[in-house]
C-alpha cells in the first residue's frame, strides 16, 4: 500500500515547524513509518538551493521560482516518491502551495507559469492532506521575529504577506485536500484540530 503525503502550509511564524513535531509524535504513536522533510530543501541539492534562496543576496523573481521547482523536482524524485512507494507517510513543511502563495500571490507572478512547472515537476503527485495554519500576518511576524532574524523573503513588507495569506486561503477554498486551522488558538487547540484531521485521513486510508 502507498503511503500518505501530508503538507503543512502557512505564512511565517504560524507554527508549521512546531506542529510538524506534533505530527511526528502522532505517527510514532500509531506505529506508522514516516519521513519528515521540508521545502525548499529536503535533499543535498535542495538544501544548497535553500541557502541561496534565503541568504544568497539578490535573486530575480523568475530565478527564485525556478529554484523552488528545481529543489522540488529533486525532492520528489529522490525522496518523496520513493518513500510513498515504500508505504511510508511523508510530512513536508511547505510544498507547491507555498509557491502559489509566495511567488504567485506575494510576487504577483503569472499563475499559468507556476501551473506549467507544477505539471512538469509533480507529474501525478499531489498531497493527500494539506494543513493550512492561518493567522493574521501581524501575529505570524511577531512570533517569527522572536525566533530568528529575518531571511531574504521574510524581509518583505506587510502587503506582500497579506497577498501570500490571501492566496493560501483562496487555494484552500479551491481544493478539498486542505484543512484550514485557526493558528491564533492556543497550541493545544491547534494540535487537537490537527489530530482530528490526521485521524480522518487514517480512517480514509484504512477502508
Ligand atoms: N518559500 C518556500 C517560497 O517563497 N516558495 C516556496 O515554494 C517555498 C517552498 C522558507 C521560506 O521560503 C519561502 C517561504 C519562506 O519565506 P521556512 O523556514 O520554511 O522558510 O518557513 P518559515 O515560515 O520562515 O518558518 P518559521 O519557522 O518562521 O515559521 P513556522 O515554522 O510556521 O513557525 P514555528 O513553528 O517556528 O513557530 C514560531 C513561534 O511561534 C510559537 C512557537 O513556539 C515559536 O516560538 N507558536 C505559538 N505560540 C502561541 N500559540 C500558538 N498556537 C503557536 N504556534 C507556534
Amino acid at each position: 500500500m502507498k503511503g500518505c503525503f501530508i503538507t503543512i502550509e502557512g505564512i511565517e511564524g504560524v507554527g508549521k515547524t512546531t506542529n510538524l513535531k506534533f505530527i511526528q509524535a502522532w505517527l510514532e504513536k500509531q506505529g506508522i513509518e514516516y519521513i519528515s522533510t521540508r521545502e525548499p530543501g529536503g535533499t543535498d541539492l535542495g538544501e544548497r538551493l535553500r541557502e541561496l534562496l534565503l541568504h544568497g543576496g539578490d535573486v530575480s523573481s523568475e530565478a527564485e521560482l525556478l529554484m523552488m521547482f528545481a529543489s522540488r523536482s529533486q525532492h520528489l524524485e529522490k525522496l518523496i516518491k520513493p518513500a510513498i512507494d515504500q508505504g511510508k507517510w511523508v510530512i513536508c513543511d511547505r510544498f507547491t502551495d507555498s509557491t502559489y502563495a509566495y511567488q504567485g500571490g506575494g510576487r504577483q507572478m503569472n499563475l499559468s507559469s507556476i501551473e506549467s512547472l507544477e505539471t512538469l515537476v509533480h507529474k501525478n503527485v499531489q498531497p493527500d492532506l494539506t494543513l493550512l495554519l492561518d493567522a493574521p500576518v501581524e501575529i505570524g511576524r511577531e512570533r517569527a521575529a522572536k525566533r530568528s532574524a529575518a531571511d531574504r523573503i521574510e524581509a518583505e513588507d506587510l502587503a506582500f504577506f497579506n497577498r501570500v495569506r490571501d492566496m493560501f486561503l483562496a487555494r484552500a477554498k479551491q481544493y478539498d485536500r486542505f484543512k484550514v486551522i485557526d493558528a491564533t488558538q492556543s497550541l493545544e487547540d491547534v494540535q487537537t484540530n490537527i489530530e482530528t484531521s490526521l485521524e480522518h485521513l487514517l480512517q480514509r486510508e484504512s477502508v
